[in-house]
């Protein structure tokens, strides 16, 4: 009996853990599901850094996610040094990250990266071969946060993800967030844009999310034009 119990207990964590989510690339810093670590932990899952960095394109590179949960509000933020505390340049505005399975960004943060560096002293040029860490938050249905990170080296000539390493699964998407009091025939927004081609494409149609009642977001087009 106790041994079945043991089984069904696992089983479960492991259907908690599968909800949660992955950054496949830039490979992240180590399992967020190993024992002593924790996705809930701020802010990079009680996961320490690594010293196995992937090198990532100066002008914005590739980040590839698993996601588990049906939606989850997400964040990309960068944090610039070593072991970062301060993760205080965003790379997306925030977004309604819809459908699980892969999510991924070819440029991430292609549009705001260049402010960022700035505020913090750099440019495109002097960032080569300084080390960072992205920290991907997602904040699903209960509102709690989910943190992970991966270790970053700033490379001019890192490659970003092939298209074909880099798709969204099918009903995998990003919705923007407007303000509530805007109408479901909001048009599409660029808000959301993380570098993908700034093409609508497909963007028409404005959604109302059921479990996000009150808030209107409309279909941006990096969701549609990374497919
Ligand atoms: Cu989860």
């Amino acid at each position: 009996m106790a041994f079945s119990m043991a089984i069904a207990l696992s089983f479960a964590f492991l259907q908690l853990a599968a909800a949660h989510f992955t950054v496949e690339y830039p490979y992240w810093r180590g399992s967020s599901f190993v024992e002593g670590a924790s996705q809930w932990i701020f802010p990079c899952a009680n996961v320490s850094e690594t010293t196995n960095r992937t090198v990532w394109s100066t002008t914005g590179g590739s980040l590839r996610l698993h996601v588990g949960h049906h939606w989850a509000l997400t964040y990309v933020n960068l944090g610039l040094g070593n072991n970062v505390t301060n993760f205080n340049i965003s790379l997306v505005d925030h977004f309604n990250q819809t459908g699980n399975g892969t999510f991924c960004l070819k440029e991430t943060g292609k549009a705001q990266l260049a402010a960022g560096l700035g505020l913090a002293g750099y440019d495109a040029k002097s960032i080569e071969g300084i080390n960072a860490t992205l920290q991907v938050i997602q904040i699903s249905t209960t509102g709690a946060a989910l943190y992970n990170c991966a270790d970053i080296t700033f490379n001019a000539t890192a490659a970003l993800l092939a298209d074909s390493e880099c798709t969204n699964s099918t009903g995998v998407g990003g919705i923007g967030i407007l303000n509530a009091d805007q109408t479901g025939n909001a048009t599409a927004t660029s808000t959301a844009s993380a570098g993908a081609s700034a093409s609508s494409t497909g963007a028409a149609a404005a959604l109302r999310i059921p479990a996000f009642e009150g808030v209107v977001a409309a279909v941006v087009g990096f969701g549609i034009a990374l497919v």
